[in-house]
């Protein structure tokens, strides 16, 4: 009797010390609890809009067929976003708010945040890995290297990171893939009992969107290369986005900014061929990102671990490429303030659909409560779980949205249900723009521009009479102030440090930007001719 408590005791520490020598991170115990744990397998893609993916736009050729039964297996999220950026390397600010289910202006690298104790020092302790790894789960990550979250990254127990955009699999998403590929075999060669934590990143479809020949032959693309000519028409690339401009009608506030003027393939062209040409080549890039997802799932299926695991596919921000005349993600249009979001695992009914009004930032909180792990208390997200498990259609009712990389105080806007406002104080005040939508009836966001015939006539697609900016139509004055409050309410709730030309100034003196104070650029040019987010 009186050994009975010491065996159990030594025994433990002889496993652990095994264990410790196999170089595998955590001991007996740990593996005897883990037995119900779940796993997690978190899928980010790297500037893609939902409107690409038939779960959000039936009518869009992009062939994802093992991301389309991720959905038809769990959830989709229609109402989930990042929530913005004070930088034109927007991928940044994003990665930052998914590691550490932080808001947007108390991240470590928001402008002033560290030095007025907006975000308490050596947050990347409470960060996903970091808390993944106290909690016992095995920690692996692969994605691309820049305009990310390095002091999170890192924490990651195995990482294999590299900027991978070419065209093929060495040097593309394979690569990536064959990282997870990699690990699993070998969890399964050590029979690690642990359950894993993946973060399966990729580095595409960002720009350049450099695809697989065979892809890109499908999407009738080139990789063009040459500013000087337009590339080839061809009809298999696919139709101009319903809501596709020429040119956006007013500057949005950042001059020589990376994405609307160098991108390879584009520059400042919006002529059909061109975004034509770049739509399929970001296809291109997704149809390979869905092969490389096909590839993990059927390993996790031969494996046995489908089934208690949660899968979750998303991407770090969207992205315009031809919609409202725009190319790149520093907006605040719905093509790029959304994000896909799918959700697959136990206890998620198969085939639902959810308003969710997520933000990335609510990642965390919401892995953590699924494997039943405390949160952080530095974690400022709300579990989505009950809307997971069917209790609810929503966590939230306002959603804020800061686009602040360029000229300041730069874009906000704020959406509460059918609702959504955006506003542009940029360019010193020669841009001063209010836009209000009605999102149900006018889910593109056309604004008077797209009625234009010829634009009509390039899209096939003709908005309704009311299918307009509405901000200044005398019927919705009230609805226009009652948004314009509530924008106000977000930004001192979150503790923006600017205020629009009509609002109070609330006594703030703005901090130095982040650009400026990295010495870069005063009006946000030169710095964003290298953030490629
Ligand atoms: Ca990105």
């Amino acid at each position: 009797m009186a050994q009975s408590p010491r065996r159990p005791a030594v025994a433990l520490i002889l496993v652990c010390w095994v264990t410790l020598i196999m170089g595998l991170p955590w001991c007996a115990a740990a593996a005897a609890a883990d037995a119900k744990r779940p796993n997690i397998l978190f899928i980010i893609a790297d500037d893609q809009s939902p409107f690409d993916l038939k779960a959000y736009n039936p009518s869009s050729p992009l062939a994802t067929p093992n991301i389309d039964r991720l959905a038809a297996k769990g959830m989709v999220f229609d109402g989930a976003y990042h929530m913005g950026s004070f930088s034109g390397a927007v991928c940044t600010p994003s990665r930052h708010m998914v590691m550490s289910g932080r808001t947007v202006w108390r991240l470590p690298i928001a402008p002033g945040a560290l030095q007025q104790g907006k975000c308490p020092p050596n947050i990347e302790q409470q960060t996903i890995p970091a808390v993944f790894n106290r909690a016992g789960y095995a920690t692996m990550r692969t994605c691309k290297t820049g305009n990310s979250y390095e002091a999170a990254n890192k924490l990651f127990t195995v990482r294999h990171d590299a900027e991978k955009r070419g065209g093929d699999d060495q040097s593309g998403s394979a690569w990536h893939a064959e990282r997870v590929l990699d690990y699993l075999r070998q969890r399964e060669t050590v029979k690690v009992k642990q359950p894993f934590l993946i973060y399966f990143g990729f580095s595409h479809p960002h720009d350049t969107r450099d695809g697989k020949p065979e892809l890109l032959a499908k999407y009738g693309a080139v990789n063009h290369a040459d500013p000087k000519s337009l590339p080839p028409a061809n009809e298999r690339q696919p139709a101009l986005p319903v809501n596709y401009l020429p040119a956006h009608p007013f500057p949005h506030g950042h001059p020589g900014l990376r994405d609307e003027t160098t991108v390879s393939g584009v520059w400042e062209r919006r002529d059909e061929r061109t975004i034509r040409n770049e739509l399929g080549r970001e296809f291109a890039c997704s149809e390979n990102i869905d092969d490389q997802v096909g590839r993990v799932l059927k390993t996790l299926e031969a494996m046995g671990e489908l089934d208690n695991t949660y899968i979750i596919y998303t991407a770090d921000h969207g992205i315009a490429i031809g919609r409202h005349g725009l190319q790149g993600k520093q907006n605040l249009y719905q093509h790029t303030w959304r994000v896909p979001f799918i959700a697959v695992g136990p206890g998620i009914q198969p085939g639902s659909r959810a308003e969710g009004n997520i933000y990335l930032l609510d990642v965390l909180a919401t892995l953590c409560d699924l494997a039943g792990i405390q949160p952080p208390e530095t974690n400022e997200g709300i579990s989505f779980k009950p809307v997971l498990q069917g209790q609810k259609n929503t966590v939230r009712d306002v959603l804020y949205g800061v686009y602040n990389g360029g000229t300041k105080p730069g874009m906000r806007c704020v959406k509460n249900g059918d609702w959504k406002l955006i506003q542009y104080d940029v360019l010193n005040g020669m841009v001063r723009k209010t836009q209000l939508f009605n999102l149900k009836e006018n889910p593109h966001e056309f604004i008077e521009q797209h009625h234009d015939p010829k634009v009509v006539a390039q899209t096939g697609c003709q908005p309704t009479a009311n299918q307009v900016n509405l901000a200044d139509d005398p019927r919705y004055a009230d609805k226009r102030r009652e948004m314009e409050s509530l924008l106000l309410r977000e930004m001192r709730s979150l503790e923006d440090p600017w205020r629009l030309w009509n609002q109070p100034d609330d006594g703030l003196t703005p901090p130095p930007s982040a650009d400026r104070k990295a010495g870069k650029s005063k009006g946000g040019g030169k710095l964003q001719t290298k953030a490629a987010s």
